[in-house]
């Protein structure tokens, strides 16, 4: 068997324990979060094989654009772009590729949507409000697993999407993350799980039935979007060679793959996006 069979029938099986996990829970990110805590578990466990890498991922070959189709750019700014104050690796080099790919989209006259984490002074995710240290785990209702450095502050230099990133290409711009108490990871649903930011009233108004996520960071808020995108109706495609991890915990990346490999989400090179 290959490696790759062998990895999607644990998927399989896992995937039977996450649908058990998630009974009763009919939108928005409430499986995800407990099914990751769950796996965040088995992740740190030595004896885990199910480690999955970004090159175990089957990737679609090609991929025509529809009309239906929009592209969300996620988090592009300062803050988590090298020098930024909560900087994923990598950020700086998906910076060319994305706005090549947002001028595919505009040319095909396909909706771009740009996201900006946007978080009031004191915000409840900054490490600093709890006199803790960024990155140390943290679970509160909204909030967590683990504790951020300020960022992203409302009005602030790092809040500002970085100035190589394409913004002219963008219909509409979603700020999240702007309730003192509640993060939100996911373009879509706020991390309370019930306050909607508005995208999915967005692109349901304008007929669109198939979304590609990229931007930062890959494992979280391009990954709860994501989750919440394919929860709420919609085709999910994501460019993997668009999108960075800032893998905290360790084993978070692993994990949030395949939790996007189970919920059907699609994996493509951003060159094979026609
Ligand atoms: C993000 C952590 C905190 C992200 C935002 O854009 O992925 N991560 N705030
Ligand atoms: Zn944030």
């Amino acid at each position: 068997m290959t490696e790759k069979k062998r990895l999607n029938k644990k998927g399989l099986s896992r995937r039977a324990f996450i649908k058990r996990a998630a009974v009763g829970v009919t939108v928005g990110v409430a499986a995800t979060y407990g099914v990751t805590a769950m796996m965040q578990k088995s992740s740190t466990d030595s004896t885990n094989v199910d480690m999955i890498t970004i090159s175990d991922l089957e990737l679609v070959s090609k991929i025509e654009l529809k009309k239906e189709d929009s592209l969300i750019i996620v988090d592009m700014q300062n803050d988590f772009l090298p020098s930024g104050a909560l900087p994923v690796n990598g950020g700086d080099k998906i910076i060319s590729p994305i706005n090549s790919l947002a001028e595919r989209f505009h040319n095909h006259d396909n909706i771009i949507v740009m996201t900006q984490d946007w978080h009031p002074p004191g915000h409840h995710s900054f490490a600093s409000s709890h006199n803790k240290e960024p990155f140390e785990p943290f679970e509160s209702e909204g909030i967590g697993p683990v504790l951020w450095p300020d960022h992203c502050v409302e009005g602030s230099k790092g809040a500002e999407f970085h100035p190589d990133v394409e913004g002219r290409f963008a219909n509409a711009i979603i700020r999240k993350g702007y309730h003192q108490n509640v993060d939100s990871y996911s373009a879509f649903i706020e991390n309370d799980m019930k306050t909607y930011t508005g995208l999915s009233g967005l692109l349901n108004t304008l007929g669109i039935k198939r979304v590609f996520l990229c931007g930062l960071a890959l494992d979280y808020c391009v990954f709860y979007s994501a989750i919440d995108g394919r929860n709420l109706g919609f085709d999910v495609v994501l460019p993997i060679d668009l999108s960075k991890a800032i893998d905290s915990p360790p084993g978070h990346l692993s994990n949030v793959l395949q939790k996007m490999m189970d919920e059907g989400v699609q994996f493509v090179k951003s060159d094979n996006i026609a």
